[in-house]
């Protein structure tokens, strides 16, 4: 049957069963039995609903309604661009398991940029916007665009079956619309940016190294080149700095990891993480207050990409140079300025740890005077927390 002037029908006296309720314009009344119409909406009208919908009907009265929008439906997705699963990172085009991008705002403007409407995409990264007719008539333009996500990075984008065309600088998928059209496939690519942690500082003596570890962690795939810059205080005396690939990550520098020169480049994929150790030696003769703050650049070339996208981090490292915060202070003193012949002289070696770290395991080492041997040795009275405290010496009357 067809609808009235309100869009209103209604079946009566409708046996017991399961019906077809099919949408479809402009079809004689009544339908032969034997065709199934065609699902079809009015003339510059696009479905909200399925055209087709099976209806159980059981002695009870039933209601079906059939939505219909006058102008056109877009489709999409917002997704990870990061290569996951066999695809491919960075081109633009959802590959492999590249997954959604959840509540990702996508907004339909007109030709001259006025909002029409905006949404949020779902779980899955997908969106549906509409068009009215009386806003964007035939062959009016429309511009499709997305509003990346705090800490993602653009990498493409695909006008999909709309025939038109996607501006990276913009995010935007522009094409001519036909009305009652549904467009699908108008697709956004971001990834997540990579972060590198963290910023350190330390004191130290004159002489001393520092060393401060960094983690990388990349979120999609790229090549990555690490370079160290230091600005120092005073300018004229250079800082020896010295920049590892920490490979097992262990925060120090084990045999065979390699140190990472100036035009060396780390290749990376999304999850992996790479660990940095730089090494800072302060210079001996340098005067309290001196400092050396090196700054290290991480800058990424994510693969795939023409022109080429990239993405820059940094992280510093600050070593002042401080008498007072100094960690590890040993002091030695004797009990006798003078002894005759055969006395016994007792020496006292004292320890404190001046600096903010703990110090978990210390060796002192010593060695009996001229002229004299050794006799004893003991640990003398701990601190609460300092156990285990052992003593490697000479023997009795020897020296060492
Ligand atoms: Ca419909
Ligand atoms: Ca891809
Ligand atoms: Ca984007
Ligand atoms: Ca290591």
């Amino acid at each position: 049957m067809l609808t009235d002037v309100n869009g209103f029908y209604q079946f009566s006296n409708v046996l017991n069963g399961e019906y077809d309720l099919i949408e479809s314009v402009g079809q004689s009344v009544p339908t032969p039995d034997v065709c199934t119409p065609p699902e079809t909406d009015p003339v510059d009208f696009v479905s909200t609903t399925p055209n087709l919908k099976t209806l159980l009907i059981n002695n009870l009265p039933a209601q079906m309604n059939f939505g219909d929008f006058e102008g056109s439906r877009i489709e999409g997705t917002v997704f990870a661009d990061n290569g996951i699963g066999g695809g491919t990172a960075n081109d633009g085009i959802k590959n492999g398991n590249e997954i959604g991008l959840e509540n990702t705002v996508v907004k339909a403007l007109t030709g001259s940029s006025t909002l029409i409407e905006q949404t949020s995409t779902n779980g899955a990264g997908e969106y549906i916007l509409y068009v009215p007719k009386s806003v964007v008539g035939n062959g009016g333009t429309v511009k499709i665009q997305e509003v990346n996500n705090t800490s993602f990075i653009t990498t493409g984008g695909d006008a999909g079956d709309t025939g038109g065309s996607y501006d990276i600088a913009t995010d935007i998928n522009t094409f001519t619309n036909t009305v009652g059209s549904s467009y699908t496939s108008i697709d956004f690519a971001d990834v997540a940016e990579s972060i590198f942690l963290t910023d350190g500082s330390q004191s130290l003596q004159p002489g001393g190294t520092a060393f401060f570890q960094h983690t990388f962690e990349a979120k999609t795939d790229a090549a990555v080149a690490f370079t160290t810059s230091s600005v120092n205080n005073p300018s004229n005396i250079t800082w020896p700095v010295v920049l590892y690939n920490d490979l097992n990550c262990s925060g120090t520098v084990n045999s065979g990891e390699p140190i990472i020169q100036p035009n060396d480049i780390v290749n990376v994929t999304t999850g992996q993480t790479v660990c940095l150790l730089l090494r800072v030696t302060v210079p001996q003769g340098v005067s309290n207050g001196a400092s050396s703050n090196t700054t290290i650049l991480a800058v990424m070339d994510y693969n795939n990409t023409s022109p080429l996208i990239q993405q820059s981090l940094s992280r510093t490292d600050l070593v002042t140079v401080s008498d007072e915060e100094a960690g590890l202070v040993l002091t030695k003193s004797v009990d006798q300025a003078q002894a005759l012949p055969g006395a016994t002289l007792s020496y006292t070696v004292s320890y404190i740890n001046n600096g903010d770290e703990p110090i978990s395991s210390l060796e002192i080492t010593d060695n009996t005077p001229t002229y004299t041997t050794f006799s004893s040795a003991n640990c003398g009275v701990l601190p609460n927390n300092l156990t285990g405290c052992t003593i490697t010496s000479p023997s009795v009357g020897s020296t060492g």
